[in-house]
């Protein structure tokens, strides 16, 4: 038998109580899987960034289904270390624009470097976070640091902001794809949430998910994303170069 570099080969497959068949998607004729991944590429190019949105209502179950298309996210170890708390409540909105303004305000009045500020100039940024009320929904991301045994030990969770980064890549990706504007927004620290959301010590606020729809006349910045030449480089069988 001539020797396989490639280790999916079927020999090496165990056999065990403990796996399944892949049941993913029907493999795709190469043609399709192309046009997909250029309609996908397509989509994600024009997801920006929002921070103009509109009080018009959006319905929970669409946000529902892009929170679970979330947690579908690869995690370390398969512990899924993230909780989502998927808030709507004007109450409890309002109490969040607060305490982050709060937080803002001290970011840009003293804590923020000069260095740190001019790299935000061009979004135009400062410590009124009028969308934390006016969009219909915030979603507050969690990463658990640990989990919790039925005894109540601590159990050690692995890649923890890795995984849930993913996760939160996923349900950005998830709003694009439903129509929604998204706004990543990361008031610093974020530990009033724990207190608002009442979250236990184990989870730590990781994004707050802004989303809704754009309001009209909505505005971005003019900025630009990388070049594929800036960030990509193909090694394929000749090694030189
Ligand atoms: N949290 C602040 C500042 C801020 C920081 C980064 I890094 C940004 O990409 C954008 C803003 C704010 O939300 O205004």
């Amino acid at each position: 038998m001539h020797s396989n570099p490639n280790p999916c080969y079927l020999e090496t497959i165990m056999h065990d109580s403990e796996h399944l068949p892949y049941d993913g998607l029907p493999q795709l004729a190469e043609e399709e899987m192309l046009a997909r991944a250029q309609a996908f590429h397509e989509l994600v190019r024009l997801r920006r960034t929002v921070r103009n949105f509109s009080d018009r209502p959006v319905p929970a179950e669409i946000i529902a289904a892009c929170v679970q298309a979330a947690g579908q996210a690869p995690s370390g170890a398969n512990m899924q270390p993230w909780h989502f708390e998927v808030v709507g409540d004007p109450a409890l909105k309002k109490e969040i624009r607060l305490a982050a303004e709060e937080e803002e305000r001290q970011f840009y009045e003293r804590r923020a470097s000069e260095e740190w500020l001019d790299a935000l100039e061009p979004l135009g940024t400062d410590a009124s976070k009028p969308f934390l009320e006016i969009a219909p929904w915030l979603i507050v991301i969690f990463e658990q640091r640990y989990g919790i045994d039925q005894d109540g030990s601590k159990k050690r969770y692995y890649y923890t902001k890795e995984s849930v980064g993913l996760a939160a890549g996923f349900l950005i990706a998830a709003l694009h794809n439903a129509g929604l504007a998204s706004l990543t927004h990361t008031p610093s620290p974020m530990a009033f949430l724990n207190k608002i959301l009442d979250r236990p010590a184990n989870e730590k606020p990781f994004l707050l998910l802004v989303t809704g729809y754009p309001a009209d006349g909505a505005l971005v910045p003019d900025i630009t994303r990388k070049s594929p030449e800036q960030y990509i480089r193909f090694r394929e069988m000749s090694r030189d170069k």
